[in-house]
């Protein structure tokens, strides 16, 4: 299999060092294909995997991998219609119920997904559903917190996948469940800002399955040449349109048959 690339070593070394920077201080840059416009899927891959790279040589743990761009709202919201992938690290996470501070974030967004905790390794390609339900040790309600790097949160499928598809934050709670226990696809889900209810939608909306996103998501790292780990937390991808957040504001998602997600967001 071979990847279209496009940058040299360096060009890709530079922008994940312009990236890297934009995560770390919490500021707006211009999406990366203003300067390079021929930049490819697999190039903003090998940006994602640099950044990961320098992120773990520094002592951040992996601890799962998130699908993006998964239902129509979010696709028909952020102008991108393919999926994306992205990795989350240990220091991303933050506890349930938790004040969670904006300042070191640019503009932060909240949507709600279904994540899955895997108990055997998966590998693509041709990963399928079925098979990520056999390997799902259980799934449980997220609040994933995105905070896209890019001016105006805008940006192209290149551009996002570079910036790590905009993975911030997440936060993780509510009931853990068997997959078989439940049905996957009819999952009701209503997000409260302040106590008024400004997103609902059903678990479908993620490419019909939310596992089928996870299934997705592992076909993804095998072009990369890489497979998802037993253990692994995977997000599947917001199911509604994602809501701005600012300090003071409290956030409920409340999941059929999954329990609840709260947190607030202070300065
Ligand atoms: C890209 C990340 C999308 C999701 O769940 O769809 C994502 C973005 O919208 O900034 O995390
Ligand atoms: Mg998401």
């Amino acid at each position: 299999m071979s990847l279209n690339l496009t940058l040299t070593r360096e060009d890709i070394v530079r922008l994940c060092e312009r990236v890297e920077g934009a995560q770390r201080r919490a500021y707006a840059i211009p999406k990366l294909t203003d300067e390079y416009p021929s930049m490819t899927i697999d190039d903003g891959y090998a940006v994602q995997h640099e950044l990961r790279r320098r992120y773990i040589a520094r002592g951040a743990r992996l601890t799962g991998w998130k699908a993006g761009l998964t239902s129509r709202a979010k696709m028909l919201q952020m102008g991108v219609h393919v999926p994306s992938i992205g990795f989350l690290l240990a220091d991303m996470a933050r506890p349930e119920n938790s004040a969670i501070k904006t300042s070191d974030m640019v503009h932060p967004r909240v949507e709600c997904e279904v994540a899955f905790v895997t108990k055997k390794t998966l590998k693509g390609p041709n990963c399928t559903r079925q098979e990520v339900l056999e390997a799902t040790d259980y799934v449980l309600p997220a609040v994933e917190i995105i905070d896209s790097r890019f001016s105006g949160f805008k940006f192209d499928l290149p551009s996002v996948i570079a910036d790590n598809g905009s993975s911030a934050r997440y936060v993780a709670g509510g009931r853990a469940r068997y997959a078989a226990d439940i049905d996957l696809r009819t999952l009701g889900v209503v997000m409260e800002k302040n106590g008024e209810i400004i997103a609902v939608g059903a678990s479908a909306a993620v490419l019909g399955h939310p596992a089928e996103a996870i299934a997705m998501l592992v076909n993804i790292l095998a072009e990369q040449g890489e497979q998802l780990a037993a253990g692994s937390f995977v997000m599947s991808g917001g199911i509604t349109e994602a809501i701005p957040v600012k300090p003071g504001d409290s956030i409920i998602a409340r999941f059929q048959e999954l329990g609840s997600v709260s947190m607030r967001f202070i300065e």
